[in-house]
């Protein structure tokens, strides 16, 4: 007979740990709106903005309240510190990113950092010390909503951002990196001074909304993630000829419009070709001049290229880029294709994501492992420490969009699972065990 995994009844949840949940879900809904928006219309907050600074401000009050000795790193993360049992202990790092996409929803990013802050202000209330401090990160760039790449600050905390790649980048105002961090006091070419120790840091832990349908197609409300796809970015770049829209016979065009679409019609159909997990989309295009009565001339759109392994990745991104130039022949235009980011496939660390899956199972949850096609800090963190990663459920799977949700009870055993990982790491590293906190651990 097949064997099914059987959940085990939920154990009682104190109140401490339901109020916890509720209080995740409350704060990442407090942030979700003015002024922690750089918009007037939906949430979106991006990296070195005035929104960016507000949230940082109420998440480090939070951060304090938790017990936390709090403070701004030299990338501009918020790093909330409770120390372990013994001074300068080493420290698990807890944390997510607190910038936006456009009209994003309010628990991308934003749960994972609540989450920390929950589970450090319940080792606050319960006095409780391990032989290792905790570190919650918010990270202020994940998305990469402002500035062409992403993940600077997140690379910048794990050691693998040169200074000089900041050179040159400004966001679509023309604002450079630079000029932003300085309007924050920091300075670029002394962004390195983030960088962080490995030897005090003893790993990473992200939680995260699954952002896909899974974990609710399954009635599950965690899930253990066993890696973080490989994505590839690129800035396309298609110019054709400008000319008159009533003049110009049809057979005489050079529709740079006309030849982009063609080329956003490759890159689905090379994607659904190619099966797998091969995913590849075109999020952003800008037309030029964009005047009704010109055929355009130019055409900039992005390009994002995504498979479980790294080999497929490029497979992938190499057959669309040949189809760019087979249209381009075709069409008489010019095609290129600028690489703007190239995250390598990350697989999460196997002894943390056992603990992690054990402290799910003792909160009555099948574990359920799966990959993320989705792009995360703990990618780029890899380089730095061993990472594990906990999905929490999202309603149909929806995210990238304000109608995101989840529910307070699926926060609150978020928290509990947390507790019972960061205890389980704490039994082996001590030889004894210590007694664990009150009734929330797993
Ligand atoms: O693009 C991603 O996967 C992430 O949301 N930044
Ligand atoms: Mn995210
Ligand atoms: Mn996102």
């Amino acid at each position: 007979m097949e064997a099914h995994a059987i959940s085990a009844p939920p154990p009682h949840r104190p109140p401490a740990v339901l109020q916890a949940g509720q209080r995740v879900i409350d704060r990442c809904d407090a942030l979700g709106t003015a002024p922690y928006s750089d918009s007037g219309d939906g949430l979106f907050r991006a990296w070195l903005t005035p929104a960016h600074r507000a949230a940082q401000q109420a998440i480090a009050g939070w951060m304090e309240e938790a017990g936390m000795a709090v403070r701004m790193d030299a990338a501009s993360n918020l790093v909330g510190r409770y120390e372990g049992s013994r001074p300068d202990a080493p420290a698990l790092l807890i944390g997510s990113h607190i910038d936006s996409v456009r009209d994003a929803g309010r628990y991308d990013g934003p749960l994972g950092v609540m989450l920390g802050i929950e589970c450090v202000a319940a080792l606050h209330r319960a006095t409780r010390r391990l032989p290792f401090a905790i570190e919650v990160i918010a990270f202020g760039d994940e998305e990469g909503s402002r500035f062409p790449a992403s993940m600077f600050t997140s690379r910048a905390l794990a050691g693998t951002l040169d200074a000089a790649t900041l050179d040159g980048v400004v966001d679509g105002d023309g604002i450079p990196v630079a000029a932003a961090l300085a309007a924050w006091g920091l300075d670029a070419a002394l962004i390195g001074a983030a960088a962080r120790d490995p030897a005090a840091v003893i790993g990473y832990l992200e939680a995260h909304i699954e952002q896909g349908p899974v974990l609710e197609a399954e009635g599950l409300p965690l899930g253990i993630v066993t890696g973080i796809a490989a994505q590839l970015r690129f800035n396309v770049s298609v110019d054709g000829r400008a000319g008159h829209a009533g003049t110009c016979p049809m057979p005489l065009r050079h529709d740079a419009l006309a030849a982009a679409a063609a080329c956003v019609l490759a890159v689905e159909a090379a994607a659904r070709e190619a099966g797998g997990d091969l995913v590849a989309t075109v999020g952003r295009m800008q037309v030029l001049p964009g005047a009704t009565n010109v055929i355009p001339g130019r055409v900039e759109f992005s390009l994002d290229v995504r498979a479980g392994r790294d080999d497929l990745r490029d497979a992938g991104a190499g057959e669309i880029l040949r189809r760019f130039r087979r249209i381009a022949g075709e069409r008489g235009v010019e095609i290129a294709a600028e690489p703007v980011q190239d995250l390598g496939a990350s697989p999460c660390d196997p002894a943390l994501t056992k603990l992690l899956e054990q402290a799910v199972a003792a909160q009555g949850i099948a574990p359920r492992r799966l990959l993320s096609g989705a792009g995360h800090d703990a990618m780029v963190m890899t380089a730095l420490c061993p990472t594990a990663m906990l999905f929490v459920r999202c309603e149909g799977g929806i995210s990238h969009n304000p109608a995101e949700h989840v529910e307070a009870e699926d926060a609150s055993v978020a928290v509990a699972a947390m507790l019972g990982f960061v205890e389980r790491l704490g039994t082996t590293m001590t030889a004894g065990t210590e007694t664990s906190i009150v009734g929330a651990g797993g």
